[in-house]
Parts: C-alpha cells; structure tokens; sequence
C-alpha cells in the first residue's frame, strides 16, 4: 500500500535535492489522483517539478520502466517539438548528479523527477462530448506515434498486466481462499463475474498481432492546456509496451463513456450513454482508421468489454485480498469501483454492435 504523504514528506524533500542540487525548494505538494505512485509537485526559487516516489510493488522492474521511459521520450521528441508548444506536449525526465533518472535514497526508495508540465488540468471524469471525442484522438495519436518507435519492442514493465485469462484465475483463487471472509459481502458481484467467463479469453482468442500501446488510457492519463481546455500530452507512461489497441480504447470507454465516477456509489448515476460511445469511436477512429487492421477495428468493442470485466475482475479481487493494491478511503471501496464496472458492462452488452 501507498504511504501517506505526511509519512513521506521528509524524504521526498530530501529526494528532490538528489535531483535538484543547485535550486533551492520552496514547497512540496501532495500531487493528482493517480492510485500507484506517491506524487509531488516540487516548487523552487526557479520553476516547478513533479517528483514521483515509484511503487514497486505495483512495478519490481523499474529498470525496465526507466528504460522505456527514457526511449518514448526521446522518440516522442522527435515527432513533437517541432508542433506549437513542443516542450508541454512531452514528458522530459531529470537526471542525478550522476546522470541517473531515478534516484535510491538511503532507504532504498526509489524517486524520479519529471519537468512539471505548467497551465494544464487533469479530470476523472469526463465533461462533455467535445472534450470526450478530442481525449480519444489525442490516445489514438499517440498510439500511432509509438507505432513508429525504432528498435526493439519497449520492455514488458508488468507482466502479463492485460493477460485477462491470468487476472481471472487469480479472481478465482483468492475466491476460493476467501482470505478475509469477505466473500459473503459481494455475492452478486462474484456470481455477474462468473456468468460472463468467456470474457476473460475472448479477445486473447482474437490472436491480434501486438502493438505499441500506452495500457493505461484512462481520463485522467491526460494532460489538457488549462486556456483552449484542448488535450496537450498523454502522461503515465509506466506501462506503455507491447500490446493491443482494442484494450486502449476499452479504458477510453470505462473512463468517459459515463458520467459517473470510477466509485460512484449511487449506482442508479452510472449510465453508460451511447453518444458518448460514438464520441469516443469517432474521436478514437480519426486518429488510427488509416493504419490499423480491420481485424482491430473489429476488436474495439470486445476490447470495452473486456477491460471493463478486467477491472471489475481486479477491483474485486482486491476488496477479497484486502486492498492491497488500490488505496481505500473507505471500507469496502474497492467493491463499490468492481459494482461500477460491472454495472457499466451490463449496459454495454445491451447495446446493438457498433
Ligand atoms: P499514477 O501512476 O499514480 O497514476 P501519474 O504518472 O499518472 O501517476 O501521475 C499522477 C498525476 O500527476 C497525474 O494524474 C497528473 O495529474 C499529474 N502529473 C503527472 N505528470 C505530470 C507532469 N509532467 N506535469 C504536470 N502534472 C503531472
Ligand atoms: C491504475 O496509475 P493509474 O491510477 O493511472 C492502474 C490501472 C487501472 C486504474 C484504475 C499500473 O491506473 O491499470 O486501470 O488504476 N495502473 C496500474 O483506475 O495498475
Ligand atoms: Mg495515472
């Protein structure tokens, strides 16, 4: 589980120096409302930073993360910064004295630094269609940019992270351990995840060739220029590496396609509304129609589908664990996100194919 910030705050100043030896730092600042790494925005007598302490439980392999870092940043260079704008439509990584990007402090804590991106807003949940069908441009575009990345694949930085087959064997033994005995606390919500099996595998079935994509497309993965309210730069790039569009746009669907939030717990609010579906399928389309695979075009809503079921697959299986993954705020949270999920799939089930 993630630390509190208080717990952190003295090490994180002091990690900020190991990045920062000739400014002096003014204020640190509990930072976003991402759910894996501990977050800061960094304020010095020169400008602001925003300094990350890494979860490595969520990610033992941060080599791996930094390497792939550091590549799209350099490869993503080269296709923006000629664009108005260039430097705030990137993530630019800080070195150490030693020319490291991430930083060990004596604890054995790892940080990095990242150039704070200025004038932008971030939003968990979607406003309207306008800003819904310019959000999934701005992943479909930046999908097609990795698609051009030279080299090697990037490094798989967690295994077998959309392997569905895998999240629901997991499910299914931490159902039979009930470790906590909080089995009996979502009977539903297990039997609804149960009926729809085939869904673990059906688009592993599709047997897609992989691509570059980011894994991880939710809203609030995007930076927006706060003056145009227009989207500027695609962040939280932990997890780009190989894998399929189809999943992509399935976090585009779970993030926007309603209005409610990922924990709404007035669950007559969650809505997935059709328009907004066609905003994303729009928004997403005009960005990569031209060079993916009609077989992938295919798969877009399979891949809704089933990250939808991934999630409520790993939100559940966390409330059964004892949420160790996802930071809580409230007892049985990680049920109320699984009952969002579940709910919004049933609705997209009931919706003619596109
Ligand atoms: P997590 O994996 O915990 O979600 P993120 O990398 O998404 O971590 O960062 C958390 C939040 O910090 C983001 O949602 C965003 O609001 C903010 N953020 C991340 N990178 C930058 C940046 N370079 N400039 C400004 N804000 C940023
Ligand atoms: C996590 O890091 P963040 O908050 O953008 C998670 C995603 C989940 C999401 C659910 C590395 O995303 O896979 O879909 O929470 N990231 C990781 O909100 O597990
Ligand atoms: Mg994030």
């Amino acid at each position: 589980m993630i630390p509190s910030p208080d717990e952190t705050f003295p090490t994180a100043r002091s990690a900020a120096t190991a990045f920062l030896s000739d400014q002096e730092i003014l204020r640190l600042l509990p930072w976003g409302s991402g759910h894996i790494h501990q977050t800061f925005r960094v304020e010095t007598n020169q400008r602001c930073f925003l300094l990350q302490r890494l979860n490595e439980h969520v990610f033992p392999d941060l080599d791996a993360v930094m390497q792939n870092l550091e590549r799209i940043s350099a490869h993503l260079a080269s296709r923006l910064s000629h664009l108005p704008d260039g430097e705030r439509r990137l993530l630019r990584l800080l070195t150490t004295p030693s020319q490291s990007s991430l930083h060990r402090d004596t604890r054995g804590n790892a940080w990095r630094m990242l150039h704070f991106i200025p004038g932008t807003v971030s939003f968990d949940t979607a406003v309207d269609l306008r800003q819904i069908e310019a959000a999934a441009r701005a992943f479909g575009e930046f999908q097609r940019r990795l698609d051009e990345l030279p080299g090697p694949p990037l490094r798989e930085t967690i295994p077998g992270f959309h392997d569905t087959r895998r999240r629901f064997a997991r499910f299914e033994q931490v159902l039979n351990t009930d470790p906590l005995n909080r089995r009996q606390t979502c009977e539903d919500e297990i039997r609804s995840l149960l009926t729809l099996r085939h869904l673990a595998s059906a688009l592993q079935d599709l047997r897609l060739p992989p691509r570059t994509v980011h894994n991880d497309t939710k809203l609030n993965n995007l930076l927006f220029d706060q003056a145009s309210q227009e989207p500027l730069c695609v962040i939280d790039w932990d997890t780009v590496m190989p894998g399929h569009v189809a999943h992509d746009f399935g976090d585009l669907v779970r993030t926007m396609a309603s209005e409610a939030a990922e924990d709404e717990p007035d669950i007559s609010r969650v809505k997935l509304r059709p328009d907004r579906l066609a905003a994303l399928q729009a928004g997403y389309l005009s960005a990569t129609q031209d060079w993916l695979a009609p077989a992938e075009v295919e798969s877009l809503r399979l891949g809704a589908e089933t990250i939808l079921y991934e999630q409520a697959l790993r939100f559940l299986t966390d409330h059964l664990e004892g949420d160790h993954y996802y930071p809580v705020s409230q007892p049985g949270h990680n049920l109320l996100r699984a009952r969002v999920q579940i709910t919004l799939l049933s609705q997209l089930r009931l919706l003619p194919p596109p």
